[in-house]
């Protein structure tokens, strides 16, 4: 009989338990570059420190509390159920700087950009590092999720050499909605034909996401999820062909989870325009109202 693991799902159907693995985890002081390139991710933990993270969420969360998505204590980041955010942020310019004045935070800043996963990076590319001044704040309330998809089409303007780096901003439990790799998925050449040199902004009508079923694509490649629960202080960290999506957030207290996404790569690449500079355009020349997460919680139906 299968067995299925409750706290992880995909569109509400839960995933069995033989379908799970745990990420493998790197210390700071391995190969690091060796243990991208045979695994398509590295998972580091006690990157960032705790502190930090910690100021960077109560700095987000009283914002969101400021627009009544959070009950009280907001610092446990329960989500109300309700949104005054179009009150006072009735356009989507609007809501975009909303968005942008938080995730450009100095808290926030402090961690995402901070000297420690600099030092990853600078330890990856054996090189001077840069990041794009653009990052992906993520509020996932209970029930939503992130597609499953490859980040090569969403921002391949610059460098080929651009990395991933996911940074949970709280505690992560599994059943809250974690982010998954599939394992081995870097080195499948289908998908990454299929989505070579696709660009969502010049190309809109093709979508940037997998369209093939999570569960069915997992059982032809005879894959599997790499997960974990997450920590404050951890960090993931991935190629653009390395295939990844969040699970269902199945909180059972109501709690949003809380991550933000950014980009590394070597100082002597080029970068890709749309995400770097004091007010970047982002997708469609939006700037950070071309998130989900600048609408409010009340209407965040997708995460990408
Ligand atoms: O945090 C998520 O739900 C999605 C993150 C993601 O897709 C990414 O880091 O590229």
């Amino acid at each position: 009989m299968i067995s299925l693991n409750k706290n992880h799902s995909i569109n509400g159907k839960y995933v069995s338990n033989s379908l799970i693995q745990e990420l493998t985890e790197s210390e700071i002081s391995d190969n690091l570059s060796k243990n991208l390139l045979r695994d398509g991710y590295v998972f580091i933990r006690k990157v960032y420190r705790k502190n930090d993270i910690q100021n960077a969420r109560k700095t987000i969360l009283k914002k969101l509390y400021k627009v009544g998505e959070l009950k009280e204590p907001y610092q446990n980041g329960i989500f109300s159920g309700i949104s005054k955010r179009r009150e006072f942020y009735p356009t989507t310019f609007d809501l975009g700087k909303f968005w942008q004045e938080i995730s450009e935070s100095e808290e926030l800043r402090k961690v995402i950009h901070g000297k420690e996963i600099i030092k990853v990076f600078e330890k990856i590319f054996q090189q001077k590092v840069d990041h794009f001044s653009f990052a992906w704040l993520r509020t996932v309330i209970k029930g939503k999720a992130s597609p499953l998809h490859l980040d090569h089409p969403y921002m391949n303007r610059g460098t080929d050499k651009l990395l991933t780096c996911w940074t949970p901003l709280d505690h992560i439990n599994k059943n809250e909605g974690t982010l998954f790799i599939l394992k081995n998925s870097h080195g499948w050449n289908d998908i990454k034909e299929n989505f070579l040199n696709h660009d969502i902004d010049l190309n809109p009508k093709v979508p940037g996401h997998i369209l093939e079923n999570t569960f069915d694509l997992v059982k032809r490649k005879k894959s599997c999820f790499l997960t974990s629960s997450f920590d404050e202080g951890d960090c993931l960290i991935f190629g653009m062909f390395t295939v990844h999506g969040s699970f269902d957030n199945n909180t059972t207290t109501g709690k949003i989870r809380l991550s933000c996404d950014t980009r590394f790569q070597p100082h002597s690449e080029p970068m890709d325009h749309r995400f770097s500079g004091r007010n970047p355009a982002a997708h469609k020349g939006l700037g950070y109202a071309c998130l989900s997460s600048s609408v409010p919680l009340t209407e965040n139906l997708k995460n990408k």
